[in-house]
């Protein structure tokens, strides 16, 4: 990192980004400041001053972006969750500077190495976090060094700390990094080389942020030019790849071409396929509906791309169970089937729950579907045909949830998650589902989805008590 020498450094934001780029560059013994317009980005004062005694080289701004210290950066580490333009910071950034996210500092890293890490990298509206961890489980039972990164949660700089006694790196490194990124992550992002890459779909999301979908489109598809191969899904145009002469390998429903994955009916049974060969039954896959096989098919492509057994791969499919708080069943005693799918925070992750789920249910059966919070901008009326042909109720709840109402006539509009759910509970029947899937994010009124969701499995227990 002899580009880094001397050099004013600045990281924006304290958060998981942010702490993950102190400890690496502190690993380097070089100094730095880190800004953050919050005013005690650390869970406490303790906290903080703790990080101010473990880091002495670190300089830590909080409570303002520091204007004078962003123009004189030459080298900025900015977080995914930072709108550089929205908060005003582009402009005053030099033009000399260099502004780059953390996956492009590990890459130039990683770059610079003999052996460097090779990457897998996922991208997409939705089911980012289901393929790198299916993704990760198969690498794991088949006995691959492989590590999770990036958006999921688990900042990638950590893979590059040093070893504590020597200047070398460590040598437990992995051999395969399979990164998940936002496009937040992707703005900022122009150095990766991984083996191959795949925009798995794409619908509205963060509109707030990157303004139109074309735009958010164009983030998305960036990831392409910094890959060897691109897996698309060739049912979704937006997510093909415009790199003249890049090895593609697509996914879809519909029956596939040879090197193609897709699907087909064989003796009644609808198979997973690669060309003309029968991989599974899609009966045999835990995670259903017509979304996750495409899940499933992304992360065989992606693995089949780094050369991974396909057969191997295959075999293990089966002992995947998926993640929490996606179209996740809530264990209950009255019969109602109550369905979390809190992570569903836009509007194409709700048209593939209830498109995955409607199909399940009994004629004399009904779907009640939960949904609002904060839509980023989205545009809700690509729901009103699902919401006419398969929600019986609608109840909505947040910052969006009027919105969404609208485009009904009869929604119910409640106030908080727990009258949600009372609501619900007073028109269900049992053998009915009732779908908590909000097409929305959470932060207007939850610390997160997953504070969404488990407040959902609270209150659903909550009414079976008072019941009993
Ligand atoms: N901050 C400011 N001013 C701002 C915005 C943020 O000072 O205007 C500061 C905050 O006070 C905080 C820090 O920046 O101290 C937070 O930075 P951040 O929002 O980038 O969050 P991190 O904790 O660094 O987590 C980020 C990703 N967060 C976002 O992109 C919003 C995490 O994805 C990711 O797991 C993590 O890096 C590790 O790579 C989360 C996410 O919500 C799960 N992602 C979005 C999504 O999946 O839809 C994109
Ligand atoms: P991400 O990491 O992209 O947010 P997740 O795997 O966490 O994706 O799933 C987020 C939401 O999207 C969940 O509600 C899930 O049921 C839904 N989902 C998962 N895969 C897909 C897909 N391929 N297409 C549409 N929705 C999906």
């Amino acid at each position: 990192l002899t580009a880094f020498k001397d050099k004013n450094i600045v990281v924006l934001g304290a958060g998981m980004t942010g702490l993950s780029c102190l400890r690496f560059l502190h690993g380097q013994g070089l100094s730095f400041a880190v800004n953050d317009s919050r005013i005690m980005p650390f869970a406490n004062a303790e906290q903080q001053a703790q990080y101010q005694q473990d880091f002495p080289q670190a300089k830590f701004i909080f409570g303002q972006w520091q204007q004078s210290l962003i123009a004189h950066a030459d080298i900025i580490i900015t977080s995914p969750g930072i709108d550089l333009a929205g908060e005003g910071i582009t402009a005053l950034i030099s033009s000399h500077c260099q502004v780059m996210g953390d996956i492009e500092l590990f890459c130039l890293v990683n770059n610079s190495r003999t052996t460097p890490m090779k990457i897998l990298a996922v991208t997409g509206s939705n089911g980012k976090s289901t393929v790198v961890s299916l993704l990760a489980y198969l690498a794991q039972s088949l006995s691959i060094n492989a590590a999770l990164a990036g958006n999921i949660g688990e900042p990638i700089l950590d893979l590059l700390q040093p070893e504590q006694a020597s200047e070398s790196w460590s040598t437990n490194q992995p051999d395969i990094v399979i990164v998940e990124l936002s496009s937040f992550q992707l703005e900022t992002l122009t150095s990766m080389q991984a083996i191959a890459a795949s925009v798995l779909n794409l619908t509205d999301d963060h509109l707030d942020r990157h303004k139109t979908l074309a735009n958010y489109q164009a983030i998305k598809q960036g990831i392409y030019r910094q890959a060897k191969i691109a897996v698309v899904n060739r049912d979704d145009q937006a997510t093909n790849t415009l790199v003249a002469g890049q090895k593609i390998i697509s996914f879809g429903l519909s029956k596939p071409e040879q090197g193609q994955f897709g699907l087909a009916v064989i003796d009644h049974q609808q198979m997973l396929m690669f060309g003309e060969q029968a991989l599974i039954s899609s009966q045999l896959l835990p995670l259903a509906g017509r979304h996750n096989a495409l899940n499933y098919m992304a992360a065989l492509a992606l693995g089949y791309s780094a050369g991974w057994s396909l057969s191997a791969m295959v075999k293990q499919l089966s002992g995947f169970i998926g993640l929490a708080h996606r179209c996740q069943r809530v264990v209950s005693d009255d019969g109602i089937q109550w369905i979390n799918d809190s992570k569903a925070t836009n509007v194409g992750a709700t048209l593939a729950a209830i498109t995955g789920l409607a199909p399940t249910l009994a004629d004399n059966n009904k779907l009640i579907l939960i949904a609002g919070g904060d839509g980023k901008g989205a545009d809700f009326s690509t729901l009103k045909t699902i919401f006419k042909a398969e929600v019986s109720q609608l109840i909505t709840l947040g910052k969006d949830g009027d919105k969404i109402a609208d485009l009904v006539s009869d929604a119910i509009v409640v106030e908080t998650l727990l009258a949600a759910v009372q609501q619900a509970k007073k028109l269900a029947k049992p053998g009915d589902m009732v779908l908590l899937s909000p097409a929305c994010a959470s932060i207007d009124m939850f610390k997160n989805y997953l504070d969404r969701g488990e407040q959902f499995i609270a209150a659903v227990h909550a009414q079976e008590v008072s019941c009993r």
